[in-house]
């Protein structure tokens, strides 16, 4: 009976740790997030004013391009597919997102930002904003530097828990030019679930499962032992459980 009990003891303390990792995680998905529609030819573009850009909303669409940089001419390679945003000028592309800010996440928002390379022109610098209904909730202000013809990943990340405003509204993707210069490619976010209790490694659990397992064991062979007593003080599901909440909302 008692090794049963100690086997039903490991078994919840398992499955504990088992429940804890089972995080949610995935791809919010941001449409046309690689600006490759509208689709262009080899070295060919076209403002917003004439060739919209599908899933975006433009604050100046007169500067404001999708476009298939030659070959090699304007940066040393493109981040994702063929094309990219490009900006002659100060404007911010918008995208609202089906998806709504949920309690307890880790979000994390990528872009890849560009110094476009032409001659007489110099990079104005960017912002990246990641909006929930219509608020600010977390931006890169112009952090990055990309050499000519280079581009830098920049990444926002940020936690929700139960006290963070706008919960339950719609996320919202910003990418702003500050002028010329600027491009950008492959916004991508992600969202983690953000753990409230932190796992023990599997190994450790099953040292401290095999250590409880040895104790009962003395105990039941010699009731006048301390492990009789180590026994009564602590339990297995409080051996397990490690509480840490990180939030920065
Ligand atoms: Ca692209
Ligand atoms: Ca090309």
């Amino acid at each position: 009976m008692k090794i049963r009990s100690v086997l039903t003891a490991a078994s919840l303390c398992l499955s504990f740790l088992l429940l804890s990792e089972g995080a949610q995680a995935g791809l919010i998905p941001i449409g046309n997030a690689g600006f490759e529609q509208p689709a262009f030819g080899e070295n060919e573009w076209a403002y917003a004013t004439v060739a919209p850009i599908p899933s975006w909303t433009v604050s100046a669409p007169g500067v404001t391009a999708v476009w298939n940089p030659a070959d090699g001419v304007y940066y040393d390679m493109i981040p994702e597919g063929q094309q990219v945003l490009g900006m002659d000028g100060a404007s911010t592309v918008a995208q609202i997102l089906l998806d709504t800010l949920a309690q307890d996440m880790i979000y994390t928002l990528r872009v890849e930002v560009g110094n476009r390379q032409l001659a007489g022109e110099a990079y104005s610098g960017y912002r990246i904003q990641f909006m929930a209904g219509g608020a600010l909730i977390a931006e890169d202000n112009n952090s990055l530097f990309p050499p000519d013809r280079e581009w830098r990943t920049s990444e926002l990340q940020f936690i929700t828990n139960s006290n963070t405003t706008n919960l339950g509204t719609n996320l919202e993707v910003r990418l702003t030019a500050l002028g010329d210069g600027v491009s950008f490619d492959d916004a991508r976010l992600e969202a983690n679930s953000s753990p409230t209790q932190v796992p023990l490694p599997a190994t450790l659990a099953l040292f401290l499962t095999g250590l409880f397992a040895l104790f009962r064991i003395a105990a039941v062979r010699n009731p006048t032992s301390t492990f009789k007593h180590w026994e009564t003080v602590y339990s297995i599901p409080e051996i397990c459980q490690t509480s840490s909440r990180t939030t920065i909302a």
